[in-house]
């Protein structure tokens, strides 16, 4: 990135649990400046408090209220975190969900949900970041899965949708080389509430104990924080991680 600063502006989806909660809490750790973004403020909040708790030098976070499935408010939200920070360096469009089921036994609503969050909204958020990044020489830094290669049993159409991420980074380093970055991070099961988006009682019990016993998601952060240091030196193009039982 052309910064003299290692302080880098970040615009973060998701940021109010889990990966992105962590990713926050890591990147204002390092002196980063993170613009934080989800819909439910009060937790929002509580991510912004910790995180400013254990703020490395220049390390700053500001938050907003913002659903991922509307364009015009990621657009004035892109628009105030570089009214606030003066550039955007990275974006991480990390919201996403999965709602597991048997595909003959799935809601379409579930279906359209998981599309529109993990395929729109990540579209949305780069669309709206990357005349930024391309100004800045930035970086896309997307969450993928281990379901971005693999098809597993009850969970079809989230591993569609995180092909179509893992498809995407691909496409942003070939079409944007020189231009904008590209990270794409596939984790295996991470103990974060994922998994409670699911509906079906049985597959709950069938899968929790193994998102329980998944990677921290700091361990997420911190590929997250490589995939940040990696600029100007190579490209972590994309990076499989899995829980040490697998
Ligand atoms: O899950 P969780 P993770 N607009 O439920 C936000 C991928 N991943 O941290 O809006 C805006 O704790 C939601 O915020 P809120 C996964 O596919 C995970 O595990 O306040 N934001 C919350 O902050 C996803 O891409 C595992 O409800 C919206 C966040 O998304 C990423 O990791 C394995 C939103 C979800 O946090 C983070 O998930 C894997 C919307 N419409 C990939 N809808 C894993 N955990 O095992 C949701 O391979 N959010």
């Amino acid at each position: 990135m052309e910064t003299s600063s290692p302080h880098r502006v970040i615009f973060l989806t998701g940021a109010s649990s889990g990966i992105g909660a962590a990713t926050a809490r890591l990147l204002v750790s390092q002196g980063h400046r993170v613009y934080a973004t989800a819909r439910r403020a009060a937790q929002l909040e509580t991510v912004a408090q910790e995180a400013m708790l254990n703020a490395g030098a220049g390390g700053m976070i500001v938050t907003e209220v913002m659903d991922v499935l509307d364009p015009q408010a990621q657009r004035e939200a892109v628009a105030r975190c570089v009214a606030e920070f003066g550039r955007l360096d990275v974006v991480i469009p990390n919201a996403g969900l999965g709602i597991f089921s048997p595909l003959d036994q799935a809601d379409l609503s579930d279906w359209m949900t998981m599309v529109d969050v993990n395929v729109k909204g990540v579209l949305t958020t780069i669309h709206s970041c990357l005349p930024h990044l391309i100004e800045h020489k930035g970086l896309v830094v997307n969450i993928g899965s281990v379901a971005s290669r693999n098809v597993f049993p009850n969970s079809g159409v989230y591993c569609a949708t995180k092909h179509a991420v893992l498809a995407l980074g691909e496409a942003i380093r070939q079409d944007l080389k020189d231009k904008v970055a590209s990270t794409t991070i596939c984790p295996g099961a991470v103990d974060t509430a994922f998994i409670e988006q699911t509906k079906d009682e049985g597959l709950l019990d069938q899968y929790r104990p193994g998102f329980k016993k998944g990677m921290q998601p700091e361990f997420v952060a911190r590929q997250v924080l490589n995939a940040i240091d990696a600029r100007g030196h190579g490209v972590i193009s994309d990076i499989t991680i899995r829980p040490d039982f697998l």
